[in-house]
């Protein structure tokens, strides 16, 4: 049944933007870099303008230095070949319409030696060792033991950041999401798992938060709050991270950050690729304290998605993995079309095929 009525295809204004549909590309990620250089290439532009009938397209992970890479062949955003690959990209989205933020990503902990300048430890809130694997140039390996920041270097890692969000600007972006899930380097800060600090970095709620928070201001700064989104996974045990008590953390974080205006808060509900049930978690409670935008995350199908935008529980909805074998998802989702399946062995790495080869309906 073609369907133009349903809530998923309504437009909605994010800010001074006009969003087409609620349906948002969550970011994947692929590592088709340019080997050698992590800049995005033609392909990517091509992946991406494929997918441009999506409301918003949040770009993969993508480093804001090399300390802050994690798996090989990940892109970045701290050189100039970097900013013009990615250039490319988001003129061919915005030729075909869309809407593009790039996901800014500081992978802390999550890293291996081989990644780090000069062979160096990745770094982290504390010196504990993920139980996880990342992927390199050989293939999947442990993650290497970090070592802890000293409280001198966060600064650092904070202009970082501001800026990787000023050349998503040069490059063509439409705003910018941080990465504030799946255990990478801000969620290790929020939770205390990971987080044993005792400086104004650790301890507290309000401690944990800091780090987030002065990232948040600093990106800020360079773009209108309302083009800034985050990425939360308050439950998900993705990357080995853990917390004592999520509900106070992210409670806090999201007080915060509706206190900034920032444009949305994306959320990965329960595991990230996983059991939506994982831990109890209120996320009308969590949506109930935002000013901004709510981006629901996890595993929806395509009459989850419409309920959840008619109960109001959600603003838009991300989907993942669907967005690999359909670049027409939006298409298919309007029509109740079948929906294609990735092929997993294509997932990671590699080049056209099983990235810009998946056809839309109608092309196969
Ligand atoms: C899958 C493989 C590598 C990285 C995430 C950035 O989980 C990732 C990621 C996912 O957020």
């Amino acid at each position: 049944m073609v369907a133009n009525d349903s809530p998923l295809l309504q437009p909605l204004r994010l800010g001074d933007l006009t969003l087409a549909n609620r349906i948002v590309m969550a970011p994947l990620t692929r590592n088709r870099a340019t080997h050698g250089t992590d800049a995005p290439n033609e392909l990517a532009a091509t992946y991406y303008r494929q997918r441009a009938s999506a409301g918003l397209i949040v770009s993969e992970g993508t480093q804001i230095s090399q300390q802050g890479q994690g798996y090989v062949w990940t892109p970045g955003m701290y050189t100039d070949a970097q900013v013009e690959g990615w250039r490319r990209a988001t003129d061919a989205v915005h030729e075909a319409g869309g809407r593009i933020f790039a996901q800014l990503w500081h992978v802390g902990r999550i890293s291996h030696v081989s990644l780090q300048l000069n062979g160096g430890a990745p770094v982290a809130p504390s010196a504990i060792r993920a139980n996880t694997r990342t992927f390199i140039e050989s293939g999947f390996a442990e993650v290497s033991e970090p070592r802890a920041l000293e409280t001198a270097e966060i600064p650092g890692i904070v202009v970082d950041f501001a800026k990787a969000a000023a050349n998503a600007k040069r490059a063509g972006f439409d705003g910018v999401e941080l990465h504030g899930a799946n255990g990478y380097l801000i969620d290790q800060f929020l939770r205390d798992g990971t987080n044993k600090r005792t400086d104004a970095y650790g301890g507290s709620v309000e401690n944990r938060a800091r780090f987030a928070l002065e990232v948040v201001d600093a990106v800020a700064k360079v773009w209108p709050a309302s083009r800034v989104g985050i990425r939360i996974a308050p439950v998900s045990p993705a990357n080995d991270i853990a917390d004592s008590n999520p509900t106070a953390i992210f409670g806090h974080l999201v007080a915060k950050l509706s206190e900034r205006k920032i444009g949305y808060i994306h959320v990965v509900e329960g595991a990230t690729q996983g059991d939506r049930n994982v831990a109890p978690f209120d996320w009308a409670a969590l949506h109930r304290g935002f000013s901004g935008a709510y981006i629901g995350n996890n595993g929806y199908t395509r009459e989850m998605a419409n309920q959840a935008l008619t109960a109001g529980s959600v603003d838009l909805v991300a989907f993942g993995r669907p967005f690999i074998a359909n670049p027409d998802l939006v298409e298919r989702l309007r029509r109740g079309a079948e929906l294609a399946t990735g092929d997993r062995a294509t997932f990671y790495g590699g080049g056209a095929h099983g990235y810009t080869d998946y056809p839309a309906l109608g092309e196969a």
